[in-house]
């Protein structure tokens, strides 16, 4: 695993939808992309920080910062015996696992490349398709609510998240559970409650949901297991974990029952695979969580998503409904509620490098 050269770009798509969350309004997605140069293959990842630190600290900004000043120096003209022992070169610095994982995402494709084989098979996945559902914003009420609900069960989504926030959340749901009594219905609060909301979160109880995601604050294990002792709906975490020790450390105090996993959050595909395994041993659930990826992310995720406790339906939804135009030459589209493991070596999508000349943002080369 010899690292010649190293491009950075930044592309900035409109997203075909409004996505409303407890932390604000999304409209566009900023990228930041990754491609490693190696033995005349090239491995891409995509970063999945945002512009602003709303839902975890890690910023577009910062990531590039980083990669420019301390992670790809460490990596350009040496050579690795595999993507772990390059992820070992970045240094044991503190956080920042968005902007590591952009790093070590990029090796792994690069590697599978080189050998030849899907990413997911590297991984230790056997799945040729994976169960996906959706995330839906908050919307302007319960008949849009519903509305956007029915859309997604006729695309044949396995199941349906609703963002929720204080004043906005037994409403959604007791409109979607009363239209749809048999789907598979979640909500994710990113945050938004304190244990001062228990009485309300435990209203939520009543709707028969596989898991309330993230309800308290994103750096909390210890209040979330105090308000898992008081529900009985399992709680999901997703941005209070961010390494395998999170999730030893979680379940071991039962602040929650599942797990949202998110590869670049974690640090990439090795310490993913870590959580998985952590979460397999206390017998929870993990899902692929997403962060409205361009095709990069996703066919990251999706060859994640391959691993066997992998038992719920994840985010990685189709993403002809996120964007017009893909950062990617391959459609990645879920039919029926289950999203095909793209073939061929790597992660098997390709950058259509017209489009992203078209609207990057950065375009730069780095060299040893
Ligand atoms: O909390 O899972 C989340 C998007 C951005 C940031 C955080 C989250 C999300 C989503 C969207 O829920 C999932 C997707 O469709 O990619
Ligand atoms: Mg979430």
């Amino acid at each position: 695993l010899r690292i010649d050269a190293a491009e950075l770009m930044v592309v900035r798509l409109p997203l075909r939808f409004r996505f409303e969350t407890s932390f604000g309004v999304q409209t566009a997605r900023t990228l930041p992309l990754l491609v490693l140069h190696g033995d005349g293959v090239q491995g891409v990842s995509e970063g999945t920080m945002e512009v602003a630190p709303m839902y975890r600290e890690e910023t577009v900004a910062g990531a590039l910062g980083l990669l420019r000043e301390v992670f790809l120096p460490r990596v350009l003209g040496k050579t690795f015996a595999n993507p772990e022992e390059l992820n070992d070169a970045l240094g044991s610095f503190r956080g920042n696992r968005m902007a590591r994982a952009m790093v070590e995402m990029a090796a792994w494709d690069l590697w599978a490349r080189m050998l030849g084989v899907p990413l997911a098979t590297l991984l230790g996945g056997r799945k040729t398709q994976v169960e996906v559902g959706v995330s839906l914003g908050i919307q302007a009420d319960e008949a849009a609510t519903v509305d956007a609900v029915r859309r997604h069960v006729e695309q044949g989504y396995r199941r349906i998240k609703l963002k929720i926030k204080p004043g906005w959340d037994l409403q959604p749901v007791r409109a979607t559970r009363e239209a749809f009594p048999d789907i598979r219905l979640t909500v994710d609060a990113n945050s938004a409650y304190t244990l001062a909301d228990t009485a309300r979160l435990r209203a939520l109880d009543a709707f028969d949901l596989t898991y309330i995601e993230q309800p308290l604050a994103w750096d909390d294990l210890v209040d979330h297991a105090a308000l898992q002792g008081r529900l009985q709906t399992p709680l999901c975490l997703d941005e209070s974990v961010a390494s395998a020790a999170d999730a030893r450390k979680a379940l071991a105090i039962g602040a929650g029952g599942v797990i949202n996993l998110k590869v670049a959050r974690v640090g990439g595909h090795a310490e993913a695979r870590r959580v998985h395994d952590v979460a397999q041993a206390f017998g929870a659930p993990v899902w692929c969580g997403g962060m409205l990826e361009g095709g990069v992310g996703r066919a990251h995720n999706i060859h994640l998503s391959t691993l066997p406790n992998f038992t719920l339906p994840g985010d990685t939804s189709s993403a002809s409904r996120y964007w017009d135009t893909d950062i990617i030459n391959e459609p990645l589209e879920a039919a029926d509620g289950l999203m095909p493991v793209p073939e061929g070596p790597g992660t098997g999508v390709s950058l259509n490098r017209e489009f992203i000349e078209s609207v990057a943002e950065v375009m730069e080369e780095h060299r040893p």
